[in-house]
């Protein structure tokens, strides 16, 4: 199977630390969405990355459908729980580190605009849903060692994902001086060797 997403994307980071997870191996294909000439809208209609081209040719998309798939298709090292209900439980962490990260995006795209098209307003709209997310992560960890059901998931592979972008593309939010419980959880993610080998480029 082919993997297309950036170096930089927080959802291909999320697929990829999936991958290694679970010991499945893949051909990374570095595709840049925004660059022309991208063959991302090609797989992806929406355009986006990640895409991830099976075996048959069938391209999934998006990155919560991706590893979704890829937790059913390998036993090993299950990352969502079987249980429809518990599954749901990590799902809902997938979705709100998730948002935050499309709240984060649009905030970060906004500011590359030249500066007299940029809306302060949109920005503040975006940068709330940051807030409240972190706010709202930090709030259901409590003093736990991780997100969901006491032990490593899909819901921790998520939150890591979103606080790394959070890292790279607004260092200056001090949101692990604001969450440390987050700030921990981090730092126990970044010792594994699937969010080493996806470090995003710092700078
Ligand atoms: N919900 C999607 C979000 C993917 C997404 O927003 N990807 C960004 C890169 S981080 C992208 O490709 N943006 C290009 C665009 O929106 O045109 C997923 O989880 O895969």
């Amino acid at each position: 199977m082919k993997l297309y997403t950036s170096h930089t994307s927080p959802f291909g980071r999320k697929v990829r630390v999936v991958l290694l997870e679970k010991k499945i191996e893949f051909q990374w294909i570095e595709e840049q969405p925004n660059t022309p000439g991208s063959l991302i809208a090609s797989l992806n209609p929406l355009g986006k990355v990640p895409a991830l081209l099976l075996d048959d040719g069938k391209p999934l998309y998006d990155s919560s459908v991706i590893v979704d798939y890829l937790d059913q298709v390998s036993p090993v090292a299950r990352l969502i729980p079987a249980e429809h209900r518990q599954a749901i439980g990590v799902k809902r962490w997938e979705a709100l580190a998730d948002g935050i990260v499309d709240a984060a995006v649009l905030a970060f795209l906004e500011r590359r605009r030249p500066a007299a098209k940029q809306s302060e307003e949109w920005i503040t709209r975006q940068l709330e849903k940051v807030d409240r997310g972190l706010f709202m992560l930090s709030a259901d960890l409590s003093d736990r060692k991780w997100c969901f059901g006491g032990h490593f998931s899909l819901a921790d592979i998520a939150v890591g994902c979103c606080l790394g972008y959070l890292n790279l593309r607004m260092p200056a939010l001090g949101w692990a001086d604001r969450h440390p419980n987050l700030a921990v959880l981090f730092e126990q993610l970044n010792q594994r060797p699937s969010f080493q080998e996806t470090q995003p480029p710092v700078g």
